[in-house]
């Protein structure tokens, strides 16, 4: 569709929200302030720079072989680059720790300093993209039997301990020199595949654990901590030691920020109604933007029910300014840079059609019990041109419109990824 096409469809849709008391010129600014935070695990099925040759581990999985994954730093921050270019608006890069430049020389995980991750900074400061972080507690020989923070072994624990300090330092020096504060995640694998005997232990040597974690002050202008929960995973299908209500009770208490990743919950369960309430205890929080399939927590996000449900609930709360939005999917059986625009971009659109509903109205119908015609018009709001006025926010900033994108993630395929050993 052509710049001069999509405009006239816009106008026509304007014209149709008008009535309804929305505004899509504000509704698109609003969405263009908006940030989200990609992952960089989806450019390389999770794979990392140590290469160490270990196992991914900590119950993640990622299958499928799509030619041209990512095979060190600037093959992925290329990919990176060509996603953002097809993505609208001004987003962040969310970095594993795993994913230093040591030169080829190894260096263990507590030992970790900013030094290893300059070429990231730096290439973050020249496109101009917000950084996030993360310490990577698996993928390695002493998170092999599937126990980090809460090992039993006080020396396992010391190393993840500092790993995660390690991480904490670098977090604080990626914000004082992006000039943004640093969402670093504490995520762990603990847990048991079979029946525990004893639940309560491995959570005291967490809890102790996460405080010597965050015994140090860093200014949160520089740094953010967060910490994520999961019900189960694969090979911790009985136990996982830091549950929601453990790390819902441990932020609160300690003031950080609570990750909610929307696979990490019951099979049939949605963050969505978790959000107002954890607002309500807590300043900020982080969400991990994921699809749950049957077991897997991690299929690429796309516009459903529960995206939108969600993003519906952060414009209707005001929550947004409160809400760090990252991104947590991989999936190597489709081109990974495409996954990553298609993710994306449903986030984005989720959020526009969010900021396209007459929020009020609905709420004046609510308290008027007026349930019919809330239901009705919510049903209503479906068939709104919703699609023309995506198109022009694209256009407007100067990325392709929907039917456009995917063709030059196929034009890049073949000059790029299909030439990747
Ligand atoms: C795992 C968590 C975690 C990871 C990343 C790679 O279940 O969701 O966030 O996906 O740290
Ligand atoms: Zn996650």
């Amino acid at each position: 569709m052509s710049i001069a096409s999509s405009s006239a469809a816009y106008s026509q849709a304007q014209q149709q929200y008008a009535p309804l008391g929305v505004d899509t010129q504000k509704a698109i600014e609003r969405l263009s302030r908006v940030s989200i935070s990609l992952h960089c695990w989806q450019g390389d099925d999770v794979g990392g720079f140590e290469s160490s040759g270990e196992d991914l581990g900590g119950g993640l999985a990622v299958t499928g072989n799509y030619p041209g994954k990512a095979c060190n730093p600037d093959q992925l921050r290329a990919d990176l680059e060509k996603a953002y270019s097809l993505i609208p608006g001004r987003h962040r890069l969310n970095l594993h720790a795993f994913y230093l430049e040591s030169q080829g020389k190894k260096i263990e995980r507590n030992q970790i300093t900013s030094a290893h991750f300059r070429g990231w900074i730096d290439w973050c400061k020249a496109q101009k993209l917000g950084m996030d972080f993360n310490p990577t507690c698996f993928a390695h020989p002493m998170a092999s039997d599937g126990f980090t923070l809460a090992h039993r072994d006080p020396a396992i624990r010391r190393f993840w301990i500092d790993h995660c300090t390690a991480c904490r330092r670098i977090g604080s020096e990626i914000g004082q020199q992006l000039g943004s504060p640093c969402v670093t995640n504490v995520w762990i694998p603990d847990g048991y595949k079979d029946i525990p005997a004893d639940r309560l232990a491995p959570r005291q040597r967490l809890l102790d654990a996460l405080d010597q974690v965050f015994a140090e002050q860093i200014n949160p202008a520089h740094n953010l901590d967060a910490v994520e929960s999961k019900l189960f995973g694969i090979g911790s299908e009985s136990y996982v030691v830091g549950s929601f209500e453990f790390y819902y009770a441990y932020a609160i208490t300690r003031r950080k920020l609570m990750c909610l990743d929307a696979g990490h919950f019951h099979p049939t369960e949605t963050i969505t109604d978790k959000i107002s309430s954890a607002l309500m205890h807590l300043p900020e929080i982080l969400l991990h933007v994921s699809r749950g399939v049957r077991w897997d927590s991690d299929h690429v996000v796309i516009l459903n029910d529960d995206l939108q449900a969600m993003m519906l609930e952060l414009v209707r709360g005001n929550f947004l300014e409160r809400t760090h939005i990252g991104l947590d999917f991989f999936d190597a059986s489709i081109n990974r840079l495409a996954a990553w625009v298609i993710g994306t971009r449903a986030t984005l659109k989720a959020l526009l059609l969010a900021m396209l509903e007459p929020t009020a109205k609905l709420r004046d119908l609510e308290n008027a019990g007026d349930y019919t015609t809330r239901l009705a018009l919510m049903e209503q709001l479906k068939t709104m041109p919703f699609g023309a006025v995506w198109d022009h926010y694209c256009a407007m900033q100067n990325v392709p419109v929907e039917s456009a994108w995917l063709a030059e993630v196929k034009t890049y395929e073949k000059n790029v990824l299909s030439r990747r050993g």
